[in-house]
């Protein structure tokens, strides 16, 4: 079928027999996923018109406020995984811990396990700032059958079957890869079906934009410190750009189109780094990494770390793969000196 006009669904059949464990399951899950995004979507999209802004009165595991919207995609995404019966496990930024789906009926064969953030960035809703949602899919490591345990979700990154974000920005875009390269998609909001926009997207090797909480400057390790002085340097393409938008999808999304590297490190605030493990920093490692970029936690590859627990932090440097290498030399430099 030629590409033009092609949908995500037509896409998804099309691609179907290239997945390495081929069967429709993947193809239903990533389905159902496009489903509940179309959904948040139309919440998010009104989210100016309607009284659903502010606090939903809970916080979530991170002792961080829940803005309503955050509780309302986390239901949609559930819902829409537990109703179609297509995995057998899903953990998320919102819930305190996973979610074993049929866990007593021995027929159940299903072998997917998810991890999402449901809305990332939602602090951005009161400003009507882009939001995102992230997704990571694994297979379960135990048996097929049996209820799932945590071992199924603390897989290292390089495990992951497939991965993807929804960008709910001045288009609405659902992001994703199965080890295949990246496509990206985007939605016509009239008819309410996403068309393949951006096909085979890859992050330029180098790029002038770094994005980067400055305002932390003072508490960051120093080869990070020594490595944002170089950004501002003036020689060759110095200095580069300065973007944050401070929602994770956006800034990512819209380095991976233009170059460039998003950087999340420790700091005395947030010592092991604010942004998760297995809900931000691998689904965006291995879209980063299947689309010519590089995912870091400044000195080793994001995917290669193994989890210990599920709402585990970790330092994030992301982006063109020579930016990222930039950083990870000052970093190993200050560490020698
Ligand atoms: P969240 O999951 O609570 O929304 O936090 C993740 C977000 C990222 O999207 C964003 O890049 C980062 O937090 C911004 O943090 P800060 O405001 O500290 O710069
Ligand atoms: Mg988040």
């Amino acid at each position: 079928m030629s590409q033009k006009h092609q949908t995500l669904g037509e896409f998804i059949i099309e691609h179907q027999s290239s997945f390495k464990y081929t069967s429709g399951e993947l193809s239903r899950l990533i389905n159902s996923i496009r489903l509940a995004a179309k959904v948040v979507n139309y919440e998010v999209n009104k989210a100016g018109l309607v009284d659903i802004l502010g606090t939903a009165g809970d916080t979530n595991v991170q002792g961080e406020d829940q803005q309503k919207l955050d509780v309302y995609a986390n239901e949609k995404f559930i819902q829409t995984l537990v109703n179609r019966n297509i995995v057998c496990g899903i953990a998320s930024e919102e819930e305190d811990s996973f979610i074993a789906i049929n866990s007593n009926d021995q027929n159940h064969q299903n072998k997917y396990i998810v991890l999402m953030d449901p809305l990332d960035g939602s602090s951005n809703i009161d400003v009507n700032v882009s939001v995102g949602t992230i997704f990571s899919i694994y297979r379960r490591v135990t048996p097929v059958g049996t209820p799932v345990q945590e071992e199924d979700f603390l897989q290292k990154g390089s495990e992951q079957v497939a991965a993807g974000y929804i960008i709910y920005g001045t288009s609405t875009m659902l992001v994703y890869t199965t080890g295949d390269g990246v496509n990206g998609f985007t939605l016509n909001p009239a008819i309410g079906t996403f068309y393949l926009s951006h096909p085979r997207m890859q992050f330029p090797e180098h790029g002038t934009i770094y994005s980067v909480n400055e305002g932390n400057y003072i508490h960051f390790p120093q080869g990070i410190k020594n490595y944002l002085k170089y950004c501002q340097m003036e020689e060759g393409d110095r200095p580069y750009t300065s973007r944050y938008i401070g929602s994770l999808v956006s800034d990512f999304h819209r380095n991976m189109i233009k170059g460039g590297i998003y950087l999340y490190p420790t700091s005395s605030k947030n010592p092991n780094g604010k942004l998760r493990l297995l809900y931000e920093c691998n689904p965006m490692a291995f879209i980063a990494e299947q689309a010519n970029g590089k995912a870091s936690d400044g000195f080793s590859r994001i995917m290669d770390i193994t989890p210990t627990e599920l709402h585990q932090r970790v330092p994030f440097i992301c982006g063109s793969s020579a930016m990222v290498d930039k950083a990870e030399d000052f970093m190993r430099d200050s560490q020698s000196s």
